[in-house]
């Protein structure tokens, strides 16, 4: 039992290692897919998102064709399985401005038929700030030391 938690927890603190490595702050207010790509079916959405670190306070800006594309809020469930009949909110304008305003995960799919199972879908991971406030440019150092606390956490917590 204390042996699997052990494991968990390990596994749990690599994945968040993994994340910090590959994550660079780029943006406070940052335009979904950019640059190079946009909410559409060609931007790969899942690099774009882990290409950056968000943090509580960033705003993120979607840019479309109305007529082609829409952005819905939805839990994790319906992110999962890309239902759009149940949307947290919806935005069907051209655009969608999205206030990251605490830390969590955001989901949101394209509600166009076939969009979403064909990729149009980017979950949006919502990190503690390392200072508090929203600091662009200077967050992942400390985020890497704050990774370091919880390695020695389970370090403590194998014996
Ligand atoms: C999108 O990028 C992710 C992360 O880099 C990668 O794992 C995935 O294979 C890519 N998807 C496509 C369809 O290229
Ligand atoms: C985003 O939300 C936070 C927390 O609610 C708030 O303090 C901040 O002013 C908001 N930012 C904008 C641009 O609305
Ligand atoms: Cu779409």
């Amino acid at each position: 039992m204390a042996r699997m938690a052990e494991i968990l927890l390990q596994f749990v603190v690599l994945v968040a290692i993994a994340e910090v490595a590959t994550a660079e702050k780029t943006c406070s207010i940052c335009t979904v897919g950019a640059p190079g790509g946009s909410w559409n079916l060609q931007t790969n959405l899942t690099r774009w998102a882990e290409s950056n670190i968000f943090y509580p306070g960033d705003i993120i800006l979607f840019n479309y064709d109305s007529s082609q594309h829409n952005v819905l809020e939805v839990t994790k469930t319906d992110f999962d399985s890309c239902t759009a009949t149940n949307p947290i909110a919806a935005h069907t304008d051209g655009s969608g401005v999205i206030n990251l305003s605490a830390v969590g995960t955001r989901y949101f799919i394209c509600g166009f038929n076939g969009h979403c199972a064909a990729g149009q879908k980017v979950q949006i991971n919502v990190f503690t700030s390392p200072t508090g406030v929203s600091t662009p440019n200077s967050g992942v150092v400390s985020v890497r030391a704050s990774a370091g606390l919880v390695v020695g956490l389970a370090a403590i917590l194998a014996f």
